[in-house]
């Protein structure tokens, strides 16, 4: 089985491409245009697999994503490759216009061209798996409810508006063109290799240099945590397993007010690398401006994901957060050249 995987530089497509390849039947093609969020540093343990092959290409450029869909024999395409950070989106929408929506369009008409040229047998085969994000949906008031895969999309940031106008446009070439897609909508990811401008790493990295830990508003937005390679094992199950045109909700079932993922960082930061004179990181704690359209709670129904297709969660949050403060501590390889970049501005806490 031969997969492409786009945005497989970032941070679930480098964890969705170490996955795949761990498994001796698959052959891996990562095609990346390397943006600021791409890092093969975070490839760098199957760098040299046999079944494993990069290739610097963006998915706005349909005619090179038509050559290596063709060369490397594509079955299953799987469309993570997004402009993904909110600030970002709110600072410049621009580009998140240009990857998320046009890209997308891009690489769908890439991928019904090479479906429609392959063998009858080929083409029953073949997926293309669009990677999507809970925040579609909109926002859920904290009092109740969840996400489930008929919720009507509501999105409220040009990151999540671009997010919804590309999952449009993969159902509309199923149900106009017939090209076999899937899609997935998944809540807030985190784990290794998450670049340190989104909250928990960022929180982790500011807290050793003795930075402010920004918490937007009053920290009451809720969150649905999941760990990367949870979500990396769901999007293998609904690339290779999941129903043509249906669509498949991931979560966590982990639930946190931003506030308390920060404190419990701080926590988890206090027993292992204590701070001078016996003070606590959450000493550092900083209520900056909240994000303007924040969205106060994301909840996902998984249930669909779990009768279907028999995926469920297999970290918790506690240790799953545990893990990811023990990984930046023993991996400043990996994140002390990203840091010395100035790359978010005053949302590092820089003077
Ligand atoms: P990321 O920002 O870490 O990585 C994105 C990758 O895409 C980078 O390697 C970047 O170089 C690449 N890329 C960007 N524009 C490209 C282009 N035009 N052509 C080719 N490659 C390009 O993002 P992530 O957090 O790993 O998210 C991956 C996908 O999962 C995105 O589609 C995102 O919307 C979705 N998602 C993310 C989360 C989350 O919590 N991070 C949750 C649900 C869904
Ligand atoms: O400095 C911060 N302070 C803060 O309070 C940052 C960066 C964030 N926050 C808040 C905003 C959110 O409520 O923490 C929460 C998490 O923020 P991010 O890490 O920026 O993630 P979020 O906006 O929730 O989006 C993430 O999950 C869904 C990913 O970046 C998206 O790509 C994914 O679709």
């Amino acid at each position: 089985m031969n997969f492409l995987v786009t945005g497989g530089a970032g941070f679930i497509g480098s964890a969705v491409c170490r996955h795949l390849c761990a498994n001796p039947a698959y052959r891996v093609t990562n095609l990346d245009k390397l943006t600021y969020a791409g890092n093969l540093a975070s490839l760098r343990q199957i760098e040299n697999a046999h079944n494993y092959r990069f290739a610097q290409v963006d998915i706005c450029d349909e005619k090179a994503v038509l050559d290596i869909m063709r060369r490397d024999d594509i079955d299953i395409v799987m469309n993570l490759a997004a402009e993904s950070h909110v600030d970002r989106s709110i600072d410049g929408p621009g580009a998140f216009i240009e990857t998320n929506i046009v890209g997308t369009y891009r690489i769908l008409n890439a991928a019904l061209e090479y479906w429609r040229g392959l063998a009858d047998d080929r083409k029953g085969r073949f997926r293309f798996h669009h990677v999507s994000t809970d925040e579609v949906f909109g926002d859920l008031p904290f009092d109740g409810g969840m996400f489930v895969e008929e919720t009507p999309y509501a999105p409220s940031s040009p990151y999540s508006a671009s997010k919804a106008a590309s999952d449009h446009l993969v159902r509309a070439w199923h149900e106009t063109y017939g090209l076999p897609v899937v899609l997935s909508n998944c809540s807030n990811n985190y784990g290794p290799y998450h670049f340190p401008e989104k909250l928990i790493p960022l929180v982790i990295l500011n807290a050793l240099d003795e930075k402010p830990l920004p918490v937007y508003g009053a920290g009451a937005n809720v969150r649905d945590w999941l760990f990367v390679e949870d979500h990396a094992r769901a999007l293998e199950l609904v690339a290779t397993k999941g129903t043509p045109g249906e669509s498949y909700n991931v979560g966590g079932n982990s639930e946190r007010t931003n506030l308390s993922v920060v404190e419990t960082i701080c926590d988890l930061l206090d027993s292992r690398r204590p701070r001078a004179g016996g003070k606590s990181y959450r000493d550092l704690i900083s209520f900056v401006t909240d994000r303007p359209g924040h969205d106060r709670r994301y909840a996902i129904d998984a249930s669909k994901i779990s009768r279907d297709l028999g995926w469920v969660p297999n970290e918790n949050f506690d240790s799953g957060l545990a893990r990811t403060v023990d990984w930046y501590l023993d991996n400043k390889w990996w994140w002390g050249p990203i840091r010395e970049q100035n790359y978010a501005g005053e949302r590092l806490g820089e003077a």
